[in-house]
């Protein structure tokens, strides 16, 4: 290591002294301003994490749905995963290290994860829009190249599109071709002979809107539009040529607020959906024929895209296990419907991504969905190569079923949830089964539910166990929760602190919304009281936007 190269390129680099930041479940976030050293530093570290793995790894710059004027960056280890936990923590301290301390810390870093400092390097780059990506992007690459790396800057990807080209360069090319023309190819290409096999194929099934956040998505949307034209016309609005990045829009707008994007004209029953500012989430929606927003979240989507896998392994006659991943913001209506009507297994994990992806991996076919809208279906090894050798075995229908599978499994970013490949999975399921939105929300009913925020002097008094649905500290709020929790019918509520903003978090559902929301702020009060609440305390909820 050329440690005065590294001392002299830092200095054009600098750390505001005093900075702290750490690295969360979606990496570092936070003002635009504030990320230069950490971008140059993050250069650096995939060096080593690159030297380390013998692999090539990816270094994202997005702050996904976060205003315009805020940026972050995460790193995608060698199979499109997110970073390792121990290299989370090398991440954190290296991003804080004083300016004088940083070329050491670097050193230590790489003592302590044995890296073969001769090894060679290789990082892969993608940004998302936002005005101050460009100019970040340019900072990772100055700290890949002062360590000697080789890099290939893909300018302009999706999160998951980053995610994918990792993955494919680390699986020599197996997985799919490392470019976005490959990308386009194989998702088409899986989507068109899956939609193939449908029986309907009128007109009403093959239009979409989609909100773009003012993102990356409507770039990548724009160039995968031409594969799919035939099977499924798009209709991009919010697509960056007017409006600001997430403002009014996208899946976090829609999926909080739970009402439309700013920009998109509904007709009743018009099938709707958003993407977020990296395109890593997808949520859909509709009016109804009396004006009623109806929300399809993620837990709908991994409900319908459950029943859809379900079937095709009973029509093959084989006995693959499926496991459903939710997180504790899962509606209690959704995981009753999937253990009770559909009788599939589900798992409940830490908010965050890789919490569900891991997870997801334990089973035959893992289906994980966030609430929010950030999920994927993964198949094991194991169950890919049977999949493939019942495609050629079997005969008639069962043969078309096991080939239907085929393309389920190259349909999806087996490397991370991806919007633009949800949608095609959800329209080709859609299609296949001849379900009008209106009778895919039907398929149960969501319970009111209640998302609040309370601010407090630390978060982090408050710990959590049992994937976040128990309070563990501060003492006696658990209890406080379990007894305004008895007063109401169906009811359900938990806190955690969040890992993305300075604040906490409560959830509620209950048997209507006045309930909900008597319970949130009830909650909230808790919340208040016992973990050393600031400002005014929370106000009951008309309506919390
Ligand atoms: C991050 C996570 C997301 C999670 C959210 C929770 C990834 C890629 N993203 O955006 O999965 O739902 O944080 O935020 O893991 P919160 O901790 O502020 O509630
Ligand atoms: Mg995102």
């Amino acid at each position: 290591m050329d440690l005065d190269a590294i001392t002299k390129y830092s200095a054009l680099h600098v750390k505001p002294s005093g900075l702290v930041l750490q690295y969360g479940t979606a990496g570092f976030r936070t003002k635009a301003e504030h990320l230069d050293h950490v971008m140059f530093r993050m250069g650096l570290l995939a060096v080593l994490r690159s030297k380390q793995t013998k692999s090539t790894i990816g270094v994202m710059v997005t702050a996904s749905h976060n205003p315009e004027e805020d940026n972050g960056v995460k790193l995608v280890d060698p199979l499109g995963e997110m970073l390792a936990p121990s290299w989370e923590e090398h991440a954190t301290c290296l991003a804080n290290a004083e300016e004088q301390d940083m070329p050491r810390v670097l050193m230590d870093i790489s003592v302590k994860a044995a890296v073969n400092l001769q090894q060679d390097a290789f990082v892969v780059i993608g940004r998302d829009t936002r005005p101050s990506s460009e100019k970040l992007s340019q900072s990772v690459i100055d700290g890949v190249t002062v360590l000697e790396g080789q890099f290939h800057d893909y300018g302009l990807l999706t999160t998951p599109q980053l995610h994918y080209m990792v993955y494919c360069r680390n699986t020599s090319g197996q997985y799919g071709k490392a470019t976005i023309e490959g990308y386009c190819q194989k998702l088409s290409k899986a989507f068109t002979e899956l939609t193939k096999q449908a029986f309907y194929s009128g007109d009403e099934y093959r239009s979409l809107k989609v909100d773009c956040a003012n993102g990356i998505g409507a770039l990548k949307l724009r160039e995968m539009e031409h594969y799919i034209s035939q099977e499924l016309s798009v209709q991009l609005l919010n697509d960056g040529t007017k409006g600001k990045l997430n403002h009014l829009c996208g899946a976090d707008f829609v999926k909080s607020h739970q009402k439309p994007p700013q920009g998109m004209e509904m007709k009743p029953n018009e099938r709707c959906c958003s993407f977020d500012g990296d395109a890593d989430r997808i949520v859909y929606y509709y009016l109804d024929v009396d004006g009623h927003f109806h929300l399809i979240d993620g837990d709908k989507i991994a409900t319908l895209i459950s029943s859809f896998l379900k079937e095709l392994l009973l029509e093959i006659g084989e006995s693959l296990n499926i496991g459903v991943v939710q997180t504790a913001y899962a509606n209690g209506s959704s995981t009753r419907y999937l253990e009770e009507v559909m009788k599939v297994p589900v798992y409940c994990t830490k908010t965050g991504v890789k919490h569900l992806h891991h997870k997801a991996q334990e089973f035959d076919i893992g289906v994980y969905f966030e609430a929010n809208g950030h999920g994927t279906v993964l198949f094991s090894k194991a169950a890919e190569i049977r999949i493939k050798q019942l495609a050629k075995e079997l005969e008639d229908k069962k043969r078309k079923a096991a080939k239907m599978l085929e393309n389920v499994i190259d349909l999806f970013n087996q490397a991370a949830g991806d919007a633009i490949s949800d949608m095609l999975v959800i329209e080709a399921i859609l299609t296949l089964k001849g379900l009008t939105v209106q009778q895919w929300d039907a398929l149960y009913m969501d319970l009111p539910n209640r998302q609040l925020k309370v601010k407090v002097a630390d978060r982090q008094v408050i710990s959590t166990t049992d994937a976040e649905r128990q309070v563990v500290t501060p003492p006696g709020l658990q209890e406080a929760i379990n007894d305004l929790v008895k007063k109401y019918k169906l009811s359900r509520a938990f806190v955690r602190p969040s890992g993305t903003e300075d604040i906490v978090r409560v959830y509620a559902e209950a048997d209507s919304q006045e309930n909900a929301d008597s319970l949130a702020h009830a909650v909230s009060l808790a919340v208040f009281q016992l973990a050393g609440g600031v400002g005014e305390p929370p106000q009951a909820v008309s309506c919390p936007y």
